[in-house]
């Protein structure tokens, strides 16, 4: 499995790592490489590569056991009012520019894949966005973007609000269908757990859709109470819809990588992150011990109290 982590995490509880103030991103590699069984670091353009130069990450990702797996984009100043749906022509080419630059950063760190979302692409108010103009001027974009690389593969995170009351694209079927209408093979879909719960997804069915359109390409995996995004351990509030998930990725062969987007601010992140990684293992694990055929007969059994059986011996085993 490919497993990696929100780095941003790992600048909580410095005291435990760090003997410094200032934590720049070569200290938190330095710290994710520190994880058992972490393979792969993701870092966010621009805000990774303000503190240190493109050379000096570099290295410090040669020098760890970890890999790039992509880069995903934060757009920051300028966007309040969107940023690929932005009304003003000039902010929506700066946001295409920015993104062309973060997919020339994941190229040079011998990455392949460039995560986006949108923080401002939405609306507040009713009345408040031109639906047809934001929806076309995003198609556009993002055709414009993913066709110019084809060497990339493009992946696009939905999620329901926050920061805005309405995201433009915030459910599984409008990426679907804005992924139809981009018509690009090298664009696909992320999947965070915690978004899909907020939007009242069942994460597995979510995963399903997305599978059927061969437009799986990452895992944001985590864990909530559904109203904001709350990013808690792996299985700790959703655990059978976690086992769930996690067989529907393993029967769709699922071979992405594993981000967990957690948000330990209390706890150790090598702690927390390690005790994620064993969790996704004991859960893949216990799928495979029960066998995916003995799984898919209690789904086609339909049979509710065969599928609390299930929970019930992954709860009393041992
Ligand atoms: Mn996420």
């Amino acid at each position: 499995m490919k497993f990696s982590s929100r780095i941003n995490s790992f600048k909580s509880r410095p005291e435990l790592f760090f003997d410094k103030d200032k934590i720049d991103t070569v200290d938190l590699i330095t710290r994710m490489a520190s994880v058992k069984g972490l393979t792969h670091v993701e870092l966010n353009y621009p805000e990774h590569f303000q503190l240190n130069t493109l050379g000096e990450i570099k290295d410090a990702i040669a020098s760890s056991p970890l890999a790039l797996g992509g880069i995903a984009l934060r757009y920051q100043k300028h966007f309040n009012e969107g940023e690929f749906s932005n009304p003003d022509p000039k902010i929506r080419e700066k946001a295409i520019e920015i993104t062309m630059e973060a997919v020339n950063v994941c190229r040079e760190l011998g990455g392949n894949t460039v995560t986006l979302w949108f923080a401002n692409d939405g609306f507040d108010y009713p009345f408040q966005l031109d639906y047809e103009r934001a929806y076309k001027d995003t198609v556009d974009a993002i055709k414009q973007v993913v066709s110019a690389n084809p060497d990339i593969t493009f992946s696009f995170e939905y999620k329901p609000y926050e920061p805005r009351t309405f995201s433009l694209i915030g459910d599984v079927c409008a990426t679907l269908m804005l992924i139809d209408d981009v018509g690009e093979d090298n664009l696909g879909i992320t999947l965070d757990f915690c978004h899909m719960i907020m939007k009242k997804e069942n994460p597995a069915y979510s995963l399903f859709l997305s599978a059927q359109r061969n437009r799986l390409v990452g895992f944001h995996l985590n864990d909530g109470y559904g109203h904001f995004d709350d990013g808690l351990m792996l299985g700790t509030v959703h655990l059978l819809q976690t086992l769930e998930y996690i067989y529907y990725a393993k029967k769709y062969k699922f071979d992405g990588l594993v981000y967990f987007d957690t948000f330990p601010s209390r706890e150790d992140p090598v702690r927390e992150c390690e005790q994620n990684i064993k969790m996704y293992n004991a859960l893949a694990d216990y799928i495979d011990s029960v066998s995916l055929e003995e799984i898919d007969a209690i789904i086609k059994s339909q049979d509710a109290i065969k599928i609390q059986s299930l929970l019930l011996s992954l709860i009393t085993r041992n």
